[in-house]
């Protein structure tokens, strides 16, 4: 049992009390439009809106040591020259002791050596684009401490991938201003003449640096700057090369005597008026952002600040708290898993320890998922998220794979061609309509590939979505799968004629026969899906149309997607069966047992229970569920990229978290609750603490993915943070293991709980109005509710229909013998 820290479910931290944790476990600060990512011991970077295009501050990603660029502090005792960092790196001096906070968007540094004591909390207050750090260093001793604190970051020229590379033109455009103890970085500022950051200081400053080279010395790195050794800055002003900001501060603290220091570090634009006023100036409009600083220097507005923080994060989770017999679940429900799905709503795929910043866009299957998670968060953000993607669909149903968050335009780079993608949007839109029953959504004007003048209703996007794939039938009568499904590496439209050859791409997109089972389910759920909201809308005809495209569809899964034991996988280009006991490798796959069994497909027959015992006897492991088995050994041309990974990791085996769920889900469709429930604590990061050496990612938050069987890390996680993994395990447990789930005519209750459970108890905001739901069941009891009490009367069904808002409904749902 190796553990790094603790959760404190009172303050909703996770506590982290040594700093080398075996990778860096980081969290997130700020969420509007100023975002940063922080490690346990203060490293990462921070960013306005796009991390590739606004990025303030540098980070060395892969690189040794671990975690390199930071918000750096340094400590110097003067009287012998002994220095430190107090949140451990970069220095890596001993700390006598170290603890690091992470809780909701802010982050919290303590740490002492030497009988000096410092802590630093870390955020973003609501509503500004900067960043506060306040450090208060208290003097432990018996004597006084003549002490230097030194600030640190290193500013990026602001494209983080030119920034990378483009070092011709970079190391001879740096430019900083200092003034009245601020330091004003403004590199760029002539050319794109709009943007500029600060770095400012409470205290007078003893002396500053702003070129790398001067504070470091040559050849030295951040762990012995020289500027620290020698105890004093060289007032450096940097003028190409590379832009830094440091402060530094001299303090004289009695024994006992704390201080407080704040820092700032904030974004601001120029108004677009000020751009050609004076012409080609170089001057930075320093007089609209003094105020702002002058503001946050003070420490009654950063107290205040910080506690608007907590408020806002107590409103945003406090529509759906639990208690159950399992802290795991409870504090993963109540603060973590929602937390992550949050982060998720920010920063998309964007930036972490796994994604550069430089990458991707929004990708149009993660953004609908994505969504399933905060949409009871925040509704209307949802709402705006949604008219967003489909504004990207284009008028064949087709949606390109990505879209770039600034323009909020296709991606044109990837295009389109990933079959599964417009069905997600009717699966989003529907959760939706579900959480808030505002379905004037659906009237929405919405254009195509956002070109002015094509405008349909959001409703009609949906029909296309459904028609897309209804379009797109291939030998089978199964959907073809384009260029991939949701297994972005299942890659069956590449083939080779002669054996060995690179694969043809031409064929990913058009003309590939290959076929998909896991989208023929997904359009079985999509299609019934949007049957119920024809029905909304007073189509009867059209709903009946389309619960007869799913019947339909489901026969077709039946006659040609069942391989005997569990479904079928795919077809692949030359109509062979993949995910077929006819296959060596990749025999089973976990993708359609889910999808299928979501859809309803098997139900009635026995398919479905057979699908899933077939998953929990050829997939289970103690790590969670693995995607496919057996692993493929080697390189297959006919299926792409998936072969292209080592046995057990990623899409080739991989305990690919994201799918986890699905199977949940659906053995609580078969009211399997244990078997759901174990499932869902496999992979439940809180009851994977203890293993934390094995895990080694954050235990706070859901990874992508975790090492397969077939691998020599089995349970080792990867890609923590940014995945569907955060929605879809947030709507197994809430809404299908506690069974608090939203419909479009009212909020069910119908909870499949593991046998040992007594029940538990909620509190859920919906549509306004606050149910305070009990569930009693007997401990060794595993059947569905029995009785359903709202406000002390009983109702016929599960379903409770909306009560008005600003109502408190009492709730009491009764599992009986
Ligand atoms: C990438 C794969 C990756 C997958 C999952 C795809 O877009 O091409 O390399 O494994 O996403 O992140
Ligand atoms: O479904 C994809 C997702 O869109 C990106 N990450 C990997 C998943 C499986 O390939």
């Amino acid at each position: 049992m190796v553990r790094y820290g603790h959760f404190d479910d009172r303050t909703r931290e996770y506590v982290i009390d040594r700093p080398d944790t075996p990778l860096p476990w980081i969290n997130y600060l700020g969420s509007e439009a100023y975002f940063g990512l922080i490690s346990n011991t203060a490293g990462g970077y921070s960013f306005y809106r796009d991390a590739r295009l606004r990025r303030l501050t540098r980070y060395r990603y892969n690189n040794a040591p671990l975690d390199l660029g930071g918000r750096y502090l340094y400590l110097r005792d003067d009287a012998n020259g002994d220095y430190w960092s107090p949140s451990w790196q970069p220095t890596q001096r001993e700390l006598d002791d170290y603890e690091c906070r992470h809780g909701l968007s802010y982050t919290r540094i303590a740490s002492a050596r030497g009988g000096i004591r410092a802590e630093t909390l870390y955020f973003v207050p609501l509503g500004e684009t900067l960043e506060v750090w306040r450090t208060r260093v208290t003097n432990e001793r018996d004597t006084t401490a003549e002490l230097s604190l030194f600030s640190s970051v290193e500013f990026c020229l602001w494209d983080a991938q030119d920034d990378a590379t483009n070092f011709q033109r970079n190391f001879s455009t740096g430019q900083v201003e200092v003034d009245d103890g601020v330091i004003y970085h403004k590199t760029e500022y002539r050319e794109r003449r709009d943007h500029f950051a600060y770095f400012a200081c409470s205290e007078p400053l003893a002396g500053f640096d702003t070129q790398r080279e001067a504070f470091l010395g040559a050849y030295r790195g951040w762990d012995r700057p020289a500027a620290v050794e020698q105890g004093s800055a060289t007032d450096s002003v940097a003028a190409g090369w590379s832009p830094i900001g440091s402060h530094h501060v001299r303090l004289s603290l009695a024994p006992g005597e704390t201080r407080e220091v704040i820092f700032v570090l904030g974004y601001a634009e120029n108004p677009r008026d000020d751009k050609f006023d004076p012409p080609h100036s170089q001057t930075i409009n320093k007089s609209r952002v003094r105020p702002t600083i002058a503001r946050w220097l003070d420490s009654a507005t950063v107290t205040e600040g910080f506690t608007a923080l907590t408020t806002h994060w107590d409103r945003l989770l406090g529509g759906l708290q639990v208690s159950t017999p399992d802290a795991d679940t409870d504090r993963m429900v109540n603060v973590w898993n929602a937390y992550q799905c949050m982060v998720t709503f920010n920063l998309s795929r964007s930036a972490s320890q796994f994604e550069s910043g430089i990458g991707r866009g929004m990708g149009f299957r993660d953004s609908n998922q994505d969504l399933l998670g905060f949409v009871h968060i925040i509704p209307e953000r949802a709402r705006e998220r949604i008219l967003d993607i489909a504004a990207t669909q284009m008028a064949t149903g087709g949606a390109y794979h990505q879209y770039q968050p600034l323009t909020k335009r296709g991606n044109n780079d990837i295009g389109d061609g990933f079959n599964d993608d417009p069905l997600w949007l009717i699966l989003g839109v529907s959760a939706y309509l579900k959480e808030t029953g505002e379905a004037t959504i659906l009237d929405e004007p919405v254009p195509f590939d956002n070109a002015p003048g094509s405008e349909v209703s959001l409703y009609e996007h949906l029909v296309r979505s459904l028609s897309y794939t209804l379009d797109r039938l291939g030998p089978h009568g199964l959907p073809l799968i384009g260029r991939a499904d949701w297994n972005d590496c299942l890659n069956l439209n590449c083939f080779s004629e002669t054996p060995g050859e690179p694969f043809q791409t031409t064929e990913n997109v058009t003309g590939g026969q290959a076929e998909s089972v896991f989208i023929a389910g997904q359009f079985v759920l999509a299609a019934k899906e949007l049957a119920s909201v024809a029905e909304l809308r007073g189509l009867d005809e059209k709903a009946a149309e389309y619960r007869a495209a799913a019947e339909k569809m489901t026969g077709t899964i039946v006659e040609h997607g069942w391989d005997g034991e569990w479904f079928r996988r795919a077809y692949d280009f030359h109509g062979n069966p993949i995910g077929s006991g006819e296959n060596d490798e990749g025999q089973i796959f976990v993708e359609p047992q889910g999808m299928c069994v979501l859809a309803g497909v098997g139900l009635d027959d026995g398919l479905a229970a057979r699908a899933l015992d077939s998953v929990g006897d050829r997939l289970g492991t103690p790590h969670g569920v693995v995607l496919q088995q057996p692993a493929y050994s080697r390189y297959h041309v006919e299926l792409g990229e998936i072969s292209t990974y080592p046995p057990g990791y990623k899409e080739n085996a991989g305990i690919f978290c994201h799918t986890n769920p699905w199977i949940m889900i659906a053995e609580t469709i078969l009211g399997r609750g244990d078997r759901a429930f174990d499932y869902y604590r496999r992979i439940n990061p809180s009851a994977r603490e203890a293993i934390s050496d094995v895990h080694r990612c954050e235990p706070y938050v859901y990874a992508q993915m975790i090492a397969g069987k077939d691998a020599p890390t089995h349970g080792e996680a990867k890609n923590s943070w940014l995945t569907g993994t955060a929605a879809w395990n947030f709507v197994a447990i809430t809404q299908w293991i506690l069974g608090l789930r939203p419909e479009l005519d009212g909020l069910r209750v119908d909870p499949v709980l593991p046998a040992a459970w007594n029940g538990f108890v909620a509190t859920r905001v919906y549509r306004g109005a606050t149910y305070e739901i009990t569930v009693r069941k007997p401990i060794g009891v595993s059947g569905r509710v029995t009785r359903l009490l709202v406000d002390g009367a009983q109702i016929d069904g599960t379903v409770i229909p909306p009560a008005p808002a600003g109502a408190t409904v009492r709730v009491e749902a009764v599992v009986e013998r």
